[in-house]
């Protein structure tokens, strides 16, 4: 485990023993890099992300919480991942690694969001495999409402090439075009902005490339978001290079269409694997 500084904040950097490694922000205890045992990069992060406090990162896997997207009253894609997490616990074993990050309420989180939390971010890496789960306690004595993802920036090598496998039959939003649908495709591939909403998908997703592939699942967190901004909505963004919208595509499974409810001292966790096929 090894404390660093990374582009000005700090992170730390987990390895296991077989040299799988991911390295996590404080800020928004956001996970930027993670290269499973003898592979490649597979987080896409932005060559002109930002990293200052306050502004959200370009790239990894931000946690959007207590509000997904702009679907509420709170700043779009909630507050924590632009604050600071605390360190709570790091270790490796002996074919793993992993680390936890905590954010309680405050000052800051009370004025935008008047509830008593206790967020809790969890990475475990294996060999070929990555864990991130998103825990969140109730200590106060009012029922908490919330929404949440794990919004994963996957690196392509070029996402034109790329399938994402194992939605079909499912219902989602189309947020480019604000239309319901139902997926009648068994490869979805991506040639134009793409912001989908896939509810109740219970079945891992693959996204294929040629040569490579990556496994993903959730547990707890039903719903996938499919995003790629394609070069008009990215050339909008100042923290997108003009390339970068075709070495990345989000995958993020999240709990947006029924928001999570817990009751005064009830918990609830949500997790995301990404494994290497
Ligand atoms: O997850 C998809 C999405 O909600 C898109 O609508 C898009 O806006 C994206 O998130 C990124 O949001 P951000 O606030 O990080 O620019």
């Amino acid at each position: 485990v090894q404390h660093l500084d990374f582009n000005g904040l700090p992170a730390i950097r987990i390895t296991a023993p077989n040299g799988a490694q991911a390295t996590i922000l404080q800020h928004g205890a956001q996970v930027v890099s993670w290269i499973p045992a003898g592979g490649e990069e597979r987080l896409f992060l932005s060559e002109r992300a930002r990293f200052e406090p306050g502004v959200p990162v370009r790239g990894g896997i931000p946690i959007c919480f207590p509000q997904f997207g702009s679907r509420g009253p709170l700043p779009k894609h909630g507050f924590v991942r632009t604050v600071s997490w605390d360190i709570e616990s790091a270790r490796a074993g002996s074919d793993f690694a992993t680390a936890t990050l905590v954010l309680n309420d405050d000052d800051v989180s009370r004025a935008i969001w008047p509830h008593a939390f206790r967020a809790e971010l969890t990475v475990l890496i294996s060999g070929q495999r990555m864990d991130v789960e998103l825990g969140v306690s109730n200590p106060g004595d009012e029922p908490l409402r919330f929404t949440c993802a794990l919004h994963s920036y996957l690196a392509t090598r070029e996402v034109e090439e790329a399938r994402v496998e194992g939605l079909r039959g499912l219902r989602y939003l189309d947020a480019v075009r604000g239309t319901e649908h139902k997926e009648s495709g068994t490869e979805l591939m991506i040639e134009a902005e793409t912001d989908r909403i896939y509810f109740e998908a219970a079945k891992p997703i693959m996204l294929a490339e040629p040569r490579r592939a990556l496994g993903i699942s959730g547990e707890n967190l039903p719903d996938v978001v499919v995003w790629n901004p394609w070069e008009h909505l990215s050339a909008t963004l100042p923290d997108m290079t003009p390339l970068g919208f075709r070495r990345m595509l989000c995958i993020e499974h999240g709990a947006i269409g029924r928001p999570v409810e817990l009751a005064p001292g009830a918990e609830w966790w949500g997790r995301q694997s990404l494994v290497v096929l």
